[in-house]
């Protein structure tokens, strides 16, 4: 046995033995490189065969290539099994429990003033109304003008303005502007309802918000009177609330209606009797009506000696309020799911 011939069967032995204890790729990887990398253990031997006298050389590069083959081979049987080891532990490792409950997908839903809002209208539909919309961001002529407003009127306190481009493009502060563009692209008769978001710049509580739904109602005929309106009113209340709420109205005072009226309904939180929703009245308002102004049919270019029209303007939010006995308007547009879910 030449040196070379001992020293090749050391590292053999201590390969095959580290070998054995590579337990994970990685240290595999490790074991490659210290004995069969370009600068691991062999090939520092093999470079040294150089060194031989030169009738050994031949003898000692073929002994020194069947030890870089046994470790070879051992070293891809070792991988083989360390592979298969790391696929059963990643199948181990991803395996399910098929008899584990499954998680529950939640639904979406519909939001209580959307609800309210398809409930509206689907009871004015019923009563023959069409349905339509208009912008919110509106010009300063439909929102005041043409309702019998003009710039400076005292009555502009009543609606908090937020401009957008002042002093003729605004956020609708009513629906009422649909008034004047519905009867300006159309003749009468007309049942029309508009529902749509309307902006106030103005202090929130219990029952304000500064973004609010409302629904415009308007009809125009010859010879429509209060008692049709107050009729149409009853009905929708009726069936929107139950048969036998009271409703009650009052005189009230808009610009763009001759008589005006606000109609409220019995507070369904205190029955009546007085609480923080309905300020201690007893009732809460839900709209504001009355009979077009025939200035409002002249701007449009009617003639009010031929036809003439009532109008309403009803908060969704306040008729949820209503129906469900809520107390704050402020929960509607706070979304908190816990409170939003209760509706579906
Ligand atoms: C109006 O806006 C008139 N355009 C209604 C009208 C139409 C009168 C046609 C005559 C003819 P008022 O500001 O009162 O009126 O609002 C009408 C309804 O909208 C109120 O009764 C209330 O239900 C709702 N509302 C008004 N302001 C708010 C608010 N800040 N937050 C929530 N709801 C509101």
């Amino acid at each position: 046995m030449t040196g070379i011939d001992s020293k090749l069967k050391v590292l053999v032995d201590n390969g095959l033995k580290d070998l054995n204890h590579c337990s994970d790729e990685q240290a595999a990887e490790t074991w490659h490189a210290k004995y069969l990398g370009r600068s691991g253990a062999i090939a520092d031997l093999m470079r040294s065969i150089g060194q031989l006298d030169r009738e050994d050389r031949p003898s000692a590069g073929q002994a020194a290539n069947e030890a870089k083959a046994t470790l070879e081979a051992a070293y891809l049987d070792r991988r083989g099994r360390l592979d298969e080891s790391s696929l059963a532990r990643r199948i181990e490792a991803d395996r399910v429990d098929v008899t584990m409950p499954g998680r529950r997908l939640h639904d979406g839903g519909l939001h209580p003033i959307t609800l309210t809002l398809r409930r509206i209208l689907e009871i004015f539909r019923d009563m023959g109304f069409q349905v339509t919309e208009g912008p919110e961001v509106e010009l300063d002529w439909y929102n005041f003008e043409a309702l019998n407003i003009p710039a400076e009127h005292p009555a502009r306190d009543m609606w908090d303005t937020f401009y957008v481009q002042p002093p003729s493009v605004l956020l609708r502060t009513h629906t009422s502007p649909n008034q004047a563009r519905v009867m300006q692209r159309s003749k009468p008769p007309i049942r029309i309802v508009v529902p749509g978001r309307c902006y106030r710049y103005e202090a929130q509580d219990a029952s304000h918000e500064w973004m609010f739904y409302q629904v415009e109602g308007l009809a125009v005929d010859a010879g429509l009177t209060m008692a049709d309106l107050k009729g149409v009113l009853v009905a929708f209340a009726q069936r929107m609330f139950w048969p036998e709420v009271q409703c009650r109205f009052r005189c009230d005072y808009f610009p763009f209606v001759e008589p005006g009226m606000e109609m409220s309904v019995q507070c369904p939180i205190c029955r009546g009797s007085g609480c923080r929703v309905c300020k201690m009245s007893g009732w809460i308002e839900l709209l504001g009506a009355g009979m077009v102004h025939p200035q409002v049919l002249r701007n449009v270019g009617y003639d009010p000696d031929a036809v003439n029209g009532f109008a309403f303007g009803m908060g969704p939010e306040r008729i949820t309020m209503v129906k469900h006995a809520i107390d704050d308007i402020r929960l509607f547009y706070g979304n908190d799911l816990r409170f939003l879910k209760q509706f579906n």
